[in-house]
This record gives structure tokens, sequence and C-alpha cells, in this order.
């Protein structure tokens, strides 16, 4: 098959992300001119799997807000698709959605080109279809890409799993994850590791995987761990988030194990927030939904109260806490004042004229902002 490259830069896309290197820009804006410099440095995340197997649709869910019922209606991809994200999201990289048939022996296919820049690649597999042709184009596909980079983290959804029992869906990933370790154990390919997630569009757990395929291309993903943690348990606070606001990725979270019920209750927060905004926020219909003042609380029935703040032009810190501990609010403000400070030193403001722009503060990605937060007994660690 003939490979063309199709490249769009449809407004409001994301900004994109690939293996994030140390020297690379967050939420940079940068014109996308198909085969400038910059465009092919991007990190870059690829989607391939079979025909049919969903890679389009979790694009355009995750990155383009359509609703999963129109994707009924997408057509089957002839070109490989390159979306720039830059622009509205924090993590700057690109997407390249393949089509299902691509031929890897085909001359026209230049895989030297195609996985040398690329940081994760995700494999898709229809978890509704008999995945066994998806299994032998999985190793495929894994083997070919390693041996042009063996830094690509392999990723495998198993996908569509919404039409699939829970005893089903835990059985399938067995197998799949067997059959897959045993296929590259075969070919002496034990070194590579592939991940695997259960995903599904008609839910969160498509942007909860996907958020897991972003946090490990972000180097500094450590020292935003370690500030959510130290916020967090001086604040009361039980579970954070740091959202990218406009995909609803997480790009980090405290070491507290995710329940996907707090995740999804926070990505309901991020629409609320956002709806409400766009309805009575906007003065004569200009603007920004979302803003340096973008600030919720939302108290639930159950006396839990949900807290959504601004930490960067692309990035909200959404909490979970207990009513209790939403008494003592200063002191969460004062560290969250602490928190926004300490993340702005990590990605240190670029020379962009509009501050968006946002760039590694040090090539130590475990280095801590020398600050200090208010503990709940009022002391300053
Ligand atoms: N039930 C279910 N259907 C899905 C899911 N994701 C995608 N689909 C459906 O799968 C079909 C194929 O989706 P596409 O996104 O076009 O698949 P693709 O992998 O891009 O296909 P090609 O471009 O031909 O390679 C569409 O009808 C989608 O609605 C899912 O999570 N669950
Ligand atoms: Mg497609």
């Amino acid at each position: 098959m003939n490979i063309q490259y199709e490249d769009t830069t449809l407004p409001g896309s994301y900004g994109v992300v690939g293996s994030f290197p140390k020297s690379f820009g967050y939420g940079v804006e940068v014109p996308d001119l198909e085969d400038s410099p910059t465009s092919a440095d991007k990190p870059r995340i690829l989607l391939m799997g079979l025909r049919r197997s969903g890679k389009s649709s979790i694009q355009k869910v995750v990155f383009h807000k359509m609703s999963p019922n129109e994707t009924l209606f997408l057509e089957s991809t002839n070109k490989i698709y390159k979306d720039d994200i830059s622009g509205s999201s924090f993590v700057n990289f690109q997407i390249w959605d393949f089509p299902g048939q691509v031929d890897f022996f085909d001359p026209t296919f230049d895989s030297e080109m195609i996985f040398k820049g690329t940081g994760a690649l995700i494999f898709v597999i229809d978890a509704q279809d008999d995945y066994m042709e998806a299994l032998s184009r999985l190793h495929l596909t894994v083997s070919r890409a390693y041996k042009v980079n063996p830094d690509i983290n392999f990723e495998v959804f198993i996908h569509k799993v919404d039409g699939l029992s829970d005893d089903h869906k835990i059985e399938t990933q067995r197998d799949i994850h067997q059959r897959a370790n045993d296929d590259l154990a075969d070919a002496s390919l034990e070194k590579v590791h592939l991940s695997f997630y259960l995903t599904s569009i008609y839910d969160h757990s498509i942007f909860e995987a996907f958020s897991k395929v972003v946090q490990k291309l972000i180097p500094q993903l450590p020292t935003l761990e370690n500030l959510l943690n130290i916020f967090i348990s001086h604040s009361g606070i039980e579970k954070a988030f740091l959202f990218d606001v406009s995909s609803k990725i997480y790009i980090a979270t405290d070491s507290a194990p995710v329940d996907m019920q707090s995740y999804e209750l926070c990505c309901d927060m991020i629409d609320v927030v956002l709806d409400i905004s766009c309805i009575y926020g906007l003065e004569d219909g200009s603007g920004s939904a979302y803003d340096e003042e973008s600030l919720a609380i939302i108290k639930l029935n159950n006396t839990t109260v949900l807290y959504l703040k601004e930490v960067t032009k692309f990035l909200a810190l959404v909490c979970i806490l207990r009513e209790e501990s939403f008494e003592r609010k200063g002191l969460i403000e004062y560290n969250f004042h602490c928190f926004r400070k300490a993340i702005h030193e990590v990605f240190e403001v670029g020379s962009s004229n509009d501050g968006a722009a946002w760039r590694p503060a040090s090539s130590s990605s475990n280095s801590q902002p020398g600050l200090k937060y208010a503990s709940l007994n009022g002391s300053a660690v």
C-alpha cells in the first residue's frame, strides 16, 4: 500500500506529545508546517492496529470531543493522519493515526522516519472480535519498531471492552497478555515490555489509559507526584489530580491508588466548570472559558467536596476532600499557592510572549523547588 501523509491542524485541536526529551516544550504554540524541523522534532504517539479496531475513534473522542456515538459514522482511514495538538494542550505532541492496512514491507513505508521520533506506540486490539490476526500484527509491528527505536513505550489497548462482562474482560486481558509475551519470547525479544489497558470510548477508561501513556513521556513526573503528595498530606486532601483541561488527561496524581470513580468525578467537574463558564462566564461571548481566575467548589451530598483551581493556562488541579478538611480553607489556599508556584518553577515560563510556553526548568527531574507548605498543625515544613 502506498502510504501518504495528511497533516491537519484543526482549530482547537490539541498540542501533541511524544517521548518528551528534556528540551521538550510544553504547550508551545508553533505553526505546524509540513516537514518543518519543528513539526518533525515533535515527539509523537502512534495509533496502530487492524482496520476498524477503533484508532480514529479514540483520537477523535479524546482529543476532539467527538461523542462516542458519532464515531459510528467515521470513515476508514486511508492515509496517516497527523494530528498536532499543541496550542490548546499542556503537552506538546503529535498523534499519528494510521490506516488499518499498513504494509510494513511496502518500500514506501519508511519505518526509520516513523519510529525514530516516536515516544509511544499504541496498538489497538478489538476485544469484541477474534484477536488472533491482531496479535500477529502486534508482534510484527513491535518487532519492527523495536529494531529501529528500542526506547519506544509499547502500549496495547484491549479496546471496545464495553461489550464484555467483567469476567470476560479479565480473561481476555490474561489471554492477550500471555500470547503476546509468548510470541515475543519465541522471537528472543523478551526484553520488550508491553503494557496492557482495557479501554472503551463509552466510558472514562480511554481517558485514563491515555493519561498513563502520556505520563510515561513526561520526564518531570516524579517531581510532580512528590509535589502533589506534599500538597495533599499537608492540606487534609484525599486525592488530587493535575489535569490537562482540554483533553481531561491527568498528567500526574499523588501516589495513592487511582479509582475510576474518583477520576470520573473529577472529569465531570471539569465539564461542569467549563459548561457553566461558557454559558454564564463569557462577556459578550468572547474570551476563554478557562483562565487564571477559574476556581470551583462543589459540595456533594455525601460530605465530599470537589475543589478545582487553575494552575497554568492548560492545567488545573482537581481535588477530592472531606467536608471537615474543607473547614481549613485558608490552609488549603495557602498550600495551593505554594504548589502552584512550585509547578511554575518546574516548568519555568518559556519565552513566548503570552506566557503559555513551559519548559522543564532543569535537567534534574527530581529536584524539588524549595517551597514551604503549611501543615495541618500550623508549622511550615
Ligand atoms: N463498542 C465500541 N465500539 C467502538 C469503540 N471504539 C470504536 N468503536 C467503533 O468501531 C468502529 C471502527 O472505528 P474506527 O475508529 O473507524 O476504527 P479504525 O481503527 O480507525 O479503522 P481504520 O481507519 O479502518 O483502520 C466504529 O464504528 C466505532 O464506532 C468502543 O470503545 N466500543
Ligand atoms: Mg481510522
